[in-house]
């Protein structure tokens, strides 16, 4: 719960939660939620490895210390590390020519040419988000685990991803119940490079700000249904593009084969579909295309009461605030 009266601004009439207009607020959204955390969470893979905590630790100090503008500083990772990297690698790369869609092709075999990725490194979070810069102006920044939703969402208004850069536990590589930076790098980084994709995102962010917390989560689960667990017709063929699905080889296979329902994406039913976070999805939204994904998310985002619209200023990174009263 945040506090309300540090966060709850009034104008006129009008209250709504605190939201970052410029980039460089981005540095005070770092609430982190304790879901799934290795310190406090029994279940967690790493739970009663010391070790493996500890290292965790000096990960995030890199987030705690970042600033928006600095770069990303580097991680040498470590032998067991690169080993877990590259069977969570190899398994996956088998199955996209088969399962993935064809943007997320596209972008992997580019970040393979350009950007370290393979099966022997675990790409630098500054290369990528230079590489993304590149693509469709994403950048990355780094994120020491599971962000709170309004903080998460509202840095994709900026085109800001929030990444994490530790990887998951040994013991566990085809299963992380985190983001770790094999969900971040290989499902998320290739989508991200894909312009509508990108203004899909953007647009999701944009919604969030200043959103009431049942707008939040619904837009969460919107979220959720489609960047991390979205399939879509390419060719009359059903492929996955959601980051959940593209860096889980067994969901992966299951979200197409024919035990799951697919349902054709409709964002009013999407974002108040009940889901699951410690299992595989019962249900998917397959989307027509991004283009038409992204078309019926504005409607949906249009149809969201706001006492103010907003609107992205690329060449200040900023948002202005149009009054609708
Ligand atoms: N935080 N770091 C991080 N990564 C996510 O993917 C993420 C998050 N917080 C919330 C969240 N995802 C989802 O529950 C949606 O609310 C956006
Ligand atoms: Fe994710």
């Amino acid at each position: 719960i945040r506090r309300m009266s540090e966060d709850v601004r009034s104008t006129k009439e009008d209250k709504f939660y605190w939201f970052p207009r410029k980039i460089s607020e981005l540095d005070k959204c770092h609430h982190l939620v304790t879901k799934f955390d290795p310190d406090l969470d029994l279940d967690h893979p790493g739970f009663s490895d010391q070790a493996y905590r500890q290292r965790r630790k000096m990960i995030a100090e890199i987030a705690f210390h970042y600033k928006h503008g600095e770069p990303i500083p580097r991680v040498e990772y470590r032998a067991d590390e690169i080993a877990t990297w590259r069977e969570v690698y190899t398994t996956l790369k088998s199955l996209y020519p088969s399962h993935a869609c064809k943007e997320h092709l596209e972008a992997f075999h580019l970040l393979e040419r350009f950007c370290g990725y393979s099966e022997n490194n675990i790409p630098q979070l500054e290369d990528v988000s230079r590489f993304l810069k590149e693509r469709t102006g994403f950048q990355l920044r780094p994120v020491a685990g599971l962000l709170s939703a309004r903080d998460f969402l509202s840095s994709l208004a900026f085109r800001v991803f929030q990444c994490t850069q530790y990887i998951r536990h040994a013991s566990s590589p085809m299963h992380s119940p985190e983001p770790d930076c094999c969900h971040e790098l290989l499902g998320h980084v290739p989508m991200l490079a894909d312009r509508t994709f990108a203004q899909f995102s953007q647009d999701i962010g944009l919604a969030s700000l200043g959103a009431t917390e049942e707008e939040i989560e619904k837009l969460s689960t919107l979220y959720w249904f489609t960047v991390e667990f979205g399939l879509c017709k390419q060719n009359g063929i059903i492929k996955a593009y959601g980051a959940g699905l593209l860096s889980s080889y067994g969901e992966l296979i299951h979200s197409l084969s024919d035990e799951p329902e697919v349902r054709n994406f409709d964002p009013d039913a999407a974002a108040v579909q009940p889901y699951q976070d410690q299992n595989y999805q019962p249900v998917y939204f397959v989307s027509e295309s991004f283009n038409d994904a992204k078309d019926k998310l504005r409607s949906y985002a249009a149809r969201i009461k706001r006492p103010f619209s907003v609107k992205y200023d690329p060449y200040t990174h900023s948002i202005e605030l149009l009054d609708n009263s």
